[in-house]
């Protein structure tokens, strides 16, 4: 390597305007490690965090799972119980609903996520819904919800963190109670000991720290359910909510990295991009381009491991001297691509705009 683009750095002289509590929360919600995203599955560890309040660690021969509400025979069981049932193992992307948030103008306050909150575990446990079937939901359910062990404040409120399905969602979706990751047991801060996992769904579907699901007979208005996650244009907006993961893809970056910027340094010649691609709700990947000298070209599919994880893609490039913004985009098999400009909605959810990446070509 000759020249040094790296040197003086002059973004080290930049004040950005983050504040203090987003870097707080950045620092206790920690992301992928994007040079990872050449890993089938993401490294247990660097798979990324949201945690809203305290992590509850919860003894496994203290935890129990209570079905109550509108059931016929509402029951109780034990994780030894849970854990006796017949046993799945699944690769699952996970993304959080507020992944791409810092790319948003005006930021939303809250985590502010680059591109990072995402990750593909093989989580293992049992499927829902004989579990729900047992305990025989009546006719006049409206919504399960499912409430977690962990308890804080958002805006003033109290609650427990929950989130709720309809009857009809859940019929549709292949939910699961799950209490290992990636071959051994869940982590506390992954929701130990036992969490459900919406696959297809943003992240905050899956309720960690499971301990009670509540069949009831008008919809679940618990905070998390209605007064976020939902695509409000502004504070008035009633909104829609924020279920199905969008579309995205995302690049392992190229070269060596600048400690500071994370701007890319690399050879001239031949360089293979790689990274990864996923949609929502099980939809294939159709194509991944990725934008090389301002061209889009067609990546190679590298194929996926199940129908909730994603898929790998590499394209070949031709790397000349000089500053490359490279890029990539996704389009999944019901033709929905990601879009070239940022959206913006006051949570700062989904926002599955492409991922740049500058290098420098020596
Ligand atoms: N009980 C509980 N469940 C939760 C959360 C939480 O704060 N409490 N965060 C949700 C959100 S917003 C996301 S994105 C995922 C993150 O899961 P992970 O930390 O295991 O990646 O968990 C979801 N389930
Ligand atoms: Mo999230």
């Amino acid at each position: 390597m000759q020249d040094n683009p790296f040197q003086p750095d002059a973004a080290r002289d930049e004040r950005p305007e983050f504040t203090r509590d987003e870097l707080g929360l950045a620092n206790r919600n920690s992301g992928a490690l994007l040079e990872l995203l050449s890993c089938d599955i993401t490294p247990t560890g660097t798979h990324y965090l949201l945690n809203h309040f305290d992590v509850p660690v919860i003894a496994p021969d203290q935890h129990s799972l209570t079905l109550e509400g509108a059931f016929h025979a509402p029951y109780s069981l034990t994780l030894a119980e849970i854990m006796a049932q017949p046993q799945i193992t699944r690769p699952v992307t996970m993304e959080c609903a507020g992944n791409g948030r810092a790319g948003m103008d005006p930021r939303p306050l809250s985590m502010p996520w680059i591109y990072e909150a995402i990750g593909t575990s093989e989580w293992t446990g049992t499927p829902l819904a004989p579990l729900m079937t047992r305990a025989g939901p009546k006719d006049s359910v409206q919504d399960f919800a499912f409430i977690g062990a962990d308890f804080g404040y958002d805006k003033g409120v109290p609650h427990h963190y929950g989130r709720s399905l309809t009857p009809a969602e859940l019929a549709e979706l292949d939910v699961m109670l799950v209490w290992g990751m990636n071959g051994a047991p869940l982590l506390p801060q992954h929701g130990a000991p036992l969490r459900l996992i919406v696959p297809g769904w943003y992240g905050m579907a899956s309720v960690k720290w499971l301990t009670k699901i509540a069949a009831l007979e008008s919809r679940y208005t618990g905070f998390q359910q209605v007064e976020t996650y939902r695509f409000r244009a502004h504070d008035d907006d009633p909104g829609t909510p924020v279920n199905r993961i969008h579309v995205k893809s995302l690049m392992k970056p190229p070269g060596l990295p600048d400690w500071f910027t994370r701007a890319r340094m690399l050879e001239a010649g031949r360089v293979t991009l790689e990274g990864r691609a996923w949609s929502g709700a099980g939809v294939p990947i159709a194509r991944v381009e990725v934008l090389l000298d301002g061209e889009w070209h067609e990546a190679e599919l590298t194929g996926r491991a199940d129908t909730y994880a994603w898929t790998g893609w590499r394209a070949d490039w031709e790397a000349t001297p000089g500053a490359h913004d490279l890029a990539c985009r996704a389009t999944d098999a019901e033709g929905n691509t990601q879009p070239l400009v940022a959206g913006y909605n006051t949570g700062g959810f989904a926002n599955n705009v492409v991922q740049r990446v500058r290098v420098h070509v020596a």
